[in-house]
């Protein structure tokens, strides 16, 4: 396993890497009140399942474009009360005995639509967010050494958002629970998904203190008390903040990530949250598990996983080896 000083990437380096958002344009987000400043592009993948829609758009006074993710939010009971309670009209579409079929325009703040805006996206946001096949790649410990860690040297997502959290520069009135210890400690805050109201939604992270742990691929038995210290204490504190409990929580990696510095995802049972399936989700309790019984489980495993086929990995991948094969 290779040490924490190799996992260190100078801040320079860092940089350089495709999403680096060093390009001069000033931050669209201060003050961001309205899309006067956006003009569509195209759609990059609708999923009507989710009600959700990623749209790419160009942005005034900027040559990056920006990736627009819409999401219709979740009914909550006291969204459902006040819809039925409420100045809510209805436009019938028909009726037909005892069935009715209608339209119905609530009032404006119980109409919001979830945004999340990504500026300046570069090709690889562009990637993440559009539609694509997948194949299933099998990726042993040398394939992890030869190709995997090679290419995150030249393609990984900056994880700047992640530091800005760890070092209270953002997010800060929304951490729900901190430990600070060097080793063990971790935040806990609510992912970038959920929008930290509807319980069957919840949707949290906790981001490790611990500076150069990438992905499971780096854990090993030293780390368990880092991971028993997350699941304890994670769990402890959604219970207390949201009442949900222990039992009604899904903890997981996943593997691959979209960002290398190691975090743990908390959500709801009820919940089908994306990236759960299998070939992405590995339960925190499976990973401790399987470190109790095999110290250096991760760096000997193959780790199965979906790769989508425009990925650039998936030909290194399959110029490296047979180890690839269509879905
Ligand atoms: P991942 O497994 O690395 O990637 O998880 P993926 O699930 O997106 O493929 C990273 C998690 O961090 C995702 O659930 C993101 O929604 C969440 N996330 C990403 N960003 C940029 C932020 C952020 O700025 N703040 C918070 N709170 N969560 C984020």
């Amino acid at each position: 396993m290779s040490s924490d000083a190799d996992h260190h990437e100078p801040e320079a380096k860092r940089a350089k890497t495709e999403d680096s958002n060093n390009t001069g344009d000033a931050d669209i987000h201060l003050d961001l009140k309205d899309f006067a400043k956006f003009k569509f592009g195209e759609v990059l993948k609708e999923d009507p399942v989710r009600k959700t829609l990623a749209l790419k758009a160009t942005v005034d006074g900027s040559t990056d474009p920006a990736v627009v993710f819409l999401e219709k939010s979740a009914f909550t009971e006291e969204c459902g009360k006040k819809i039925l309670e409420s100045d809510t009209t209805l436009k019938q579409t028909f009726h037909n005995d005892i069935y009715g079929s209608y339209t119905g325009f609530p009032q404006q703040e119980l109409n919001g639509v979830k945004v999340t805006i990504i500026h300046p996206a570069t090709g690889k946001h562009i990637a993440k967010f559009s539609a694509k096949e997948s194949i299933i790649v099998n990726e042993t410990p040398q394939l992890y050494k030869d190709v995997l860690l090679e290419h995150l040297k030249e393609s990984a997502f900056n994880v700047q958002w992640v530091y800005n959290i760890l070092e209270h520069r953002s997010e800060q009135e929304r951490i729900v629970c901190e430990d600070a210890d060097p080793e063990t400690g971790f935040v806990l805050v609510p992912d970038l998904k959920w929008d930290g109201e509807s319980l069957e939604s919840l949707y949290l992270q906790a981001l490790v203190h611990r500076r150069g742990l990438r992905s499971i691929r780096d854990l090993t038995a030293d780390h368990l008390p880092l991971l028993r210290n997350i699941h304890d204490k994670g769990c402890e504190a959604i219970e207390k903040k949201y009442g949900v409990p222990a039992s009604e929580l899904r903890v997981y990696f996943h593997y691959q990530p979209s960002y290398y510095h190691l975090h743990v995802h908390f959500t709801s049972v009820q919940f089908d949250a994306p990236g759960t399936h299998v070939g992405k989700a590995h339960f925190l309790s499976t990973v401790i598990n399987n470190l109790e019984l095999v110290p250096d489980y991760y760096q000997r495993a193959t780790l199965t996983y979906y790769l989508p086929r425009s990925d650039p990995l998936a030909d290194k991948l399959r110029r490296a080896t047979d180890g690839v094969s269509a879905e």
